[in-house]
Parts: C-alpha cells; sequence; structure tokens
C-alpha cells in the first residue's frame, strides 16, 4: 500500500503522515509548494474566494490524500489555490468542510487544518454558516467569533497533549478584521454536532451558558488550528435566527439566501482581511 492510500480511520494510522501527503499532492497539482493562508469556506461563504483574488489552480477533493466530496448543497467539493490580490502570496481555499455529523470521524474533520499546515499556511480563516441568539442580528449579518464552546464531547487532540485555548481566536486578527470592518459583532460560537437543529430548549441553553451563535462546525477545527500552531481567525455569517428566537421555522434553503444575499458584504471583509494578514 502506498502512503497516499493511508486510511484516516485507522488508529494505526498517523493523521499528520496523510496532512503531509495531501500537502505534496496539493503543491503537486498547483505548482507551488508554499502557501500562506488557508480559507474553509461554510454555508453562505462560497462566492468570497473570487473577491481574493484569481484562482490559478483547482484541485477536486478526491485525488487529495483524506479528503472527500462535499456532503452538503452548495458546497463545492473542490479546493483552489488563489492568488491574493497582487501580493504574492497564495490562499489556499477550501471550498468544503467535513462536518463531524457525517460519521468519518474528528480525524477527517481536522484534516484540512492539518493539511494546511503541512502546505506552509501559518494563518487558517474559519468561516461558518450559523444560527444567532441575539434578535438584532438579521440574517446576512457576519459575527467575529471571539471564543467557543465545543458541546461535541470530542477533541482533535489525541492522548496527554494538554492544549491551551487561552486566546485561541487570535486577538492580533479580530483587531485587523475590526479595522476593516468597524460595525463588525463579536460573539461566543457554540458547536453542536447536529445534523439536526437545536430545540428551542437547547437555544435558550446556548444562551445561559454564554453563546451568541450555535452551529455544527469550526471549533474542532480551531483546537486542531491551535495545536499545529496557527493563528485563527474565525467569522460566522448569521443564516438564521436560531430556533425560537423567531417564530419562522429553519429550513436550508433559507440558508442558501441569507449567504447570497450576504455574499458581497463577507466577500469584501475577507477578502480585505486577507490582504492584510
Ligand atoms: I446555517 O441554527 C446553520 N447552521 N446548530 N443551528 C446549528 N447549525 C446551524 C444553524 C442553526 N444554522
Amino acid at each position: 500500500m502506498t502512503s497516499s492510500h493511508r486510511d484516516l480511520s485507522d488508529p494505526s494510522t498517523d493523521p499528520f503522515d496523510v496532512a503531509a501527503d495531501a500537502a505534496a499532492v496539493i503543491a503537486e497539482r498547483t505548482g507551488v509548494d508554499h502557501h500562506d493562508v488557508a480559507l474553509v469556506l461554510g454555508s453562505g461563504w462560497g462566492q468570497t474566494a473570487d473577491l481574493i483574488g484569481e484562482t490559478l489552480a483547482t484541485v477536486d477533493n478526491a485525488d487529495v490524500p483524506g479528503f472527500h466530496k462535499a456532503a452538503v448543497a452548495g458546497h463545492s467539493g473542490s479546493m483552489r489555490s488563489v492568488a491574493i490580490g497582487d501580493t504574492g502570496r497564495r490562499a489556499l481555499v477550501f471550498g468544503t468542510r467535513t462536518h463531524f455529523y457525517e460519521g468519518r470521524g474528528v480525524r477527517a474533520v481536522v484534516h484540512g487544518v492539518r493539511t494546511a499546515k503541512a502546505a506552509g499556511c501559518s494563518t487558517i480563516v474559519l468561516t461558518n454558516g450559523c444560527g444567532g441568539l441575539n434578535p438584532d442580528w438579521a440574517p446576512g449579518t457576519p459575527v467575529l467569533i471571539r471564543d467557543h464552546i465545543n458541546l461535541t464531547a470530542h477533541s482533535p487532540i489525541e492522548g496527554a497533549n494538554f492544549v491551551d485555548l487561552t486566546d485561541l481566536y487570535t486577538p492580533r486578527l479580530r483587531d485587523l478584521a475590526r479595522e476593516v470592518d468597524p460595525d463588525l459583532e463579536e460573539g461566543v460560537y457554540v458547536q453542536f454536532r447536529g445534523p439536526h437543529y437545536e430545540t428551542p430548549a437547547e437555544v435558550q441553553m446556548a444562551k445561559v451558558i454564554g453563546g451568541d451563535l450555535v452551529g455544527m462546525s469550526t471549533s474542532l477545527e480551531a483546537i486542531a488550528a491551535r495545536q499545529a500552531g496557527l493563528d485563527v481567525l474565525g467569522i460566522s455569517l448569521v443564516t438564521n435566527l436560531a430556533a425560537g428566537i423567531s417564530d419562522q421555522p429553519l429550513s436550508h434553503a433559507e440558508v442558501l439566501e441569507a449567504g447570497e444575499a450576504a455574499a458581497e458584504r463577507c466577500g469584501r471583509l475577507l477578502a480585505a482581511v486577507v490582504g492584510r494578514l
């Protein structure tokens, strides 16, 4: 068996070896052995890559060790190498992510983060679509993630490795995002397992424990990023008010609509931040 066929779900496989294999394929397919910034585009963030700069190469996820096709409608099953304006720097843009609820295990969830590190990135930008707890945050509002609460009861870190999560969402990067958009809201992201949305009672619990946003991603990835020594910027797009906050039922169609409506503002924000990193 060649190294590129190592299976992430096999406990005898070192997930960092698979990330190194993935980075080697990315280098070969993109023609550059170093990327500077990685971005993970969640629900509603799909169009933002074009505003960062020119796409110089596209790689199918299925061709990269450890990656899978997209499981969510509206997500792209590929990654792109994008020129960051005319800075000479490159962004590695993941058009989709593996969610914990897909059942492939935590290693698969954080594989993109570890691959970004192996590809040379020093910063990762994690975006998502989420439910908002603040009734003043209309669908289409971008919110900077200040901190998170991980309710998955899992960790991407294996073994007795006690990683400090203080200032997990890099303060310098949050400052930079607020310089670009002084009106940017900030909040605490609560990751539930999903794939069902919360009950109204669970949303109230999230509020009581200090949450502002509810979603199904990002926290596990941010933890893996900290372990890898990456700086982390997290930005959520409120695509719906969380269950029970408004009297409207939740739907994935609503999520996609809010994303389209907010694409312009979110894209400009991300492009400006990435250009100034
Ligand atoms: I988009 O309301 C999106 N993702 N858990 N709750 C959770 N995840 C979400 C939601 C939401 N909206």
